[in-house]
């Protein structure tokens, strides 16, 4: 039995995400785990919600609420939605954790030991009034460029000129307003990359079985201009994981923080020790340390392409450079970007269908198989109402859903609810055997390789494959000439919704549980010899119609949809 660790990139707590987010890391992350848990393979799948930093202050003050607080609704709210989407985490842990705290206090100490840390004075925009540091975009100004009289301290969003906060005419703080800002001397926490780069390009190196998006972006910043930077990895913000050595205090840095960035990928481990501190796990250790039982973890990770450099660099550094035995990741599958009906997905502009608004319109089932059969993997890809009316109506009613109704409603009303017995299979049976033998090879090829598009085009042609022996079969024609022999045709019919249920699951896990049910079966078990599989069911089994499966989209509900998204959210 293999064991697979998986991660997904932690979203930000900021708000609930939209299908652009979901597609670029966490389904995708649920679709592997649920397949290796369905060969048989020990799982243990994390993700948690990334809780600090300006963006998670910025909201928490847009709602009124203190952070903290806003915080733990946040995360309640995107547990919940998760779970609506079938998202299977062992634990959705949160980066504001005290485990979390812990870890990375732990980490900063072993690389200041390790003479990684480097302490740098800097000067920074300082406001009397608010009493605190502004991070660049708690400053507000007139753009030197175009006149834009509401440019941040990092960029203006009119002319998309990158600025310095210094460079603002007339820069104001956007928390209070006040114009009395000054510069002032503040220390900050370095961690030393570019000690490191040798080191990361040799691991980068033996990662030749990488996907080139991953590698391509790791490289590029390996040996752009003058190489890897050093990274400041502390803030003057109240909010986030006080920077502390060890269990130490670190003298000159009170009162500040780590950089998000920082402490969210050391989440990934500390979300398996809140696992275990909630009492769902026993052991975190055998996953993520190779000296307690980790060595043979294959550790696989899952984002957007965004976040490639933080997860091929900055965290390896940090796991390298503590000169622990931590697991490093083995796999990492990036993505590129869903866009939404002719634009981009927005979260701050409120564009697109955000994922508590898609559970309101369908079960997850229909959106996880369109998203998942159109996941931006090569290149990015469209989110259009069009191409979700047909991806729902063909493929899950039309191929699957009909072939299910067609079979169970043929067989209750000429056979009763139960499996018919019927002679042995045939010619047909065998050669839709050999058929579906070499797809199922194929599809775990693709599932293995994490080539999403590839297993549902795959699982596809495996649901097609059905459809097409019932219509040569005919069995409604069969019954009338050889009784027996229809009944052989939907014996074949009903194990292959047992098998379909089976293969299905990791996409479409609801739809395969409601398979399951009604063909009355508790035998899941992965079809290692097709031909054994599509006899699963007995003569004499009983089974039950399920209700229809799914419902077609209709036109005019393809057009309100499109009229309801059209604008944004606020
Ligand atoms: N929260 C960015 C994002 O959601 C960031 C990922 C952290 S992964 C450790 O895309
Ligand atoms: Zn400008």
């Amino acid at each position: 039995m293999a064991r697979h660790l998986i991660t997904s990139a932690i979203p930000y707590i900021n708000g609930i995400k939209h299908l652009g987010n979901l597609v670029g890391s966490q389904l995708p992350a649920d679709l592997f785990a649920r397949y290796q848990r369905a060969r048989g393979n020990e799982v243990l799948f994390l993700c948690a919600t990334d809780e600090h930093g300006t963006p998670a202050e910025l909201a928490a003050a847009k709602a009124g609420q203190p952070v903290a607080e806003y915080c733990a609704e946040m995360h309640a709210v995107q547990a919940r939605i998760a779970e609506g989407f079938g998202l299977s985490f062992d634990h959705f842990g949160r980066s504001s954790s005290p485990e979390n705290h812990t870890l990375t206090q732990h980490f900063a100490g072993r690389l200041a030991d390790a003479g990684l840390i480097e302490e740098v004075t800097e000067t920074q925009v300082y406001s009397k009034e608010d009493g605190r540091f502004l991070p660049d975009r708690y400053i507000e100004g007139t753009c030197p460029n175009c006149g834009f009289d509401s440019a941040r301290g990092d960029q203006c969003d009119n002319c998309t000129k990158q600025l310095d906060p210094s460079d603002l005419i007339e820069p104001h703080s956007t928390i209070s307003g006040a114009t009395d800002l000054e510069e002032r001397e503040t220390k900050h926490l370095y961690l030393r990359q570019s000690q490191m780069r040798d080191k990361l390009q040799d691991w980068i190196d033996s990662k030749n079985d990488w996907p080139v998006l991953t590698t391509s972006i790791a490289n590029k910043w390996l040996n752009d201009g003058d190489g890897l930077q050093d990274r400041g990895i502390t803030r003057d913000l109240d909010w986030g994981i006080p920077v502390k050595r060890g269990d130490e205090d670190w003298p000159g840095m009170e009162g500040k923080v780590f950089y998000v960035w920082f402490d969210a990928p050391i989440e990934y481990i500390a979300s398996s020790q809140e696992w275990v501190d909630a009492g769902q796990g026993d052991d975190w250790q055998r996953w993520w340390r190779t000296d307690k039982g980790a060595e043979d973890v294959t550790y696989t990770q899952f984002m957007g392409k965004d976040n490639v450099p933080f997860h091929t660099l900055s965290f390896p550094a940090t796991i390298l450079g503590s000169g622990e035995p931590w697991k490093l990741v083995d796999y990492i599958k990036s993505f590129n970007y869903l866009n939404y009906d002719g634009g981009q997905f927005s979260t701050s502009r409120g564009r697109g269908v955000f994922m508590d608004q898609a559970l309101e319109l369908l079960p997850a089932d229909y959106w996880r198989w369109w998203l998942l059969s159109n996941v931006p993997e090569t290149s990015d890809s469209e989110f259009t109402w069009e191409s979700f009316q047909i991806g729902v109506n063909k493929d899950l009613a039309d191929v699957l859903g009909n072939f299910v109704s067609r079979v169970t409603k043929f067989c209750r009303s000429k056979f009763g609810e139960e499996v018919p017995a019927g002679g042995a299979y045939g010619a047909a049976e065998e050669a839709l055997i050999a058929e579906l033998t070499k797809r199922v090879r194929a599809y775990e090829g693709f599932m293995e390789a994490m080539e999403v598009r590839k297993s549902a085009q795959e699982l596809r042609a495996i649901w097609s494959a059905g459809n097409e022996y019932l219509q040569e079969a005919a069995p409604w024609a069969t019954f009338k000439e050889d009784p027996d022999a229809a009944a052989a045709q939907i014996r074949m019919a009903l194990n292959l919704i047992r098998l379909y249920a089976v293969l299905s699951s990791p996409f479409i896990p609801e739809t395969s549980a409601r398979l399951f049910s009604a063909m009355n079966t508790l035998d899941t078990e992965w079809p290692g010899d097709v031909a054994a599989a599509l006899s699963a069911l007995p003569a004499g089994h009983a089974f039950s119609v399920p209700d229809n499966l799914f419902a077609k989209i209709t036109d005019e509900q393809r057009e309100e949809w499109q009229e309801r998204f059209a604008g944004v959210r606020d």
